[in-house]
């Protein structure tokens, strides 16, 4: 499925991308569904739905409304629909992770990020690891574009090699779910657009340091994001967005024992059970201060 080419890719810049990997037909089926959802959402005024643990599965940018709904991240979005679960749980993306997770893969959680034209949330820099992280590197994210994505609506930007480092998501102590603001202008010069038609698949390493612009076009931008990981990795920390599905075996079958990394060699985060990604970023953003990337590996 993926080509030593594109195997020595993923590899050398932490991320792959595979044009025309699942088919449109999939592809329209799970922009039906979100389409239903955001009509949905015209009758709430603030994040609604329940995941497993009782937090909101459908989360809204500040200044949604009737007249122009807002849904910007719809968690674990397998649980609730039959067409996701079809295309995640399935083999339609997992058979691409083969060469480079092995033959026996787990699901970990998925999340629909939204940009329609009008809203203006942005992902700062991170990378994803540190939120849910797992015995060992073998994880990995696959991002499917349900829309084409351009510069204009906010595609994924990747820095090539950061995968190799390990950057603080930490200030004073505190867990803020973005690498510190001073390493920005270090990655807006040196990330790459991740830009493709709908039904491309970009696979990114677990530590490849990424972010993504507002949407500053007229064309909607949607991503499906799953991580999926080999199935002797195991979660070092209580999910924070956990799902019935979590750890269920997608492609060949159960580990016995876990794989450890050599090093344990980051920082575990906070629990921060109910704070959105969105708000927790967004109240790092509002302050200051230094980090230090933790080192090469
Ligand atoms: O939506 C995007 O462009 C990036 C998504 C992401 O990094 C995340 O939700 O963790």
């Amino acid at each position: 499925m993926l080509n030593s080419k594109q195997i020595e890719g993923f590899h050398e810049k932490g991320y792959v991308l595979i044009h025309d990997a699942v088919g449109q037909q999939e592809i329209k089926d799970i922009n039906a569904q979100l389409d239903r959802w955001v009509v949905q959402s015209r009758q709430h005024q603030s994040n609604y739905g329940s995941l497993i643990d009782g937090q909101p599965r459908f989360d809204l940018e500040p200044g949604h409304s009737k007249i122009a709904p807002k849904l910007r991240r719809v968690t674990n979005p397998q649980e609730v629909s039959p067409e996701i679960r079809h295309t995640l749980l399935g083999d339609s993306v997992a058979k691409y992770l083969v060469p480079i997770l092995g033959p026996d893969i787990k699901f970990d959680h998925s999340k629909i990020n939204a940009k329609h034209p009008g809203m203006k949330s942005d992902i700062k820099y991170h990378q994803d690891h540190i939120f849910e992280p797992q015995t060992n590197d073998s994880v990995i994210v696959a991002l499917l574009m349900l829309t084409d994505s351009t510069e204009e609506n906010g595609c994924l930007k990747v820095v090539p090699g950061s995968h190799k480092y390990r950057y603080p998501h930490t200030r004073g102590g505190k867990f803020t779910g973005t690498i510190d603001g001073s390493y920005n202008e270090y990655f807006d010069n040196a990330a790459e657009l991740v830009e493709g038609g709908a039904g491309s698949l970009c696979l990114m390493h677990t530590w490849a340091v990424h972010g993504s612009e507002p949407n500053r076009s007229n064309t909607p931008r949607r991503l499906l994001i799953t991580e999926y990981k080999a199935a002797d990795a195991f979660p070092l920390t209580p999910h924070k967005l956990p799902s019935r599905y979590m750890d269920a075996v997608v492609l060949g079958k159960e580990a016995d024992a876990p794989r450890h990394r050599k090093v344990l060699d980051f920082e575990l985060p906070d629990f921060y059970k109910g704070d959105s990604l969105f708000d927790l970023q967004e109240t790092a953003a509002a302050e200051s201060g230094m980090g230090i990337a933790v080192g090469a590996v």
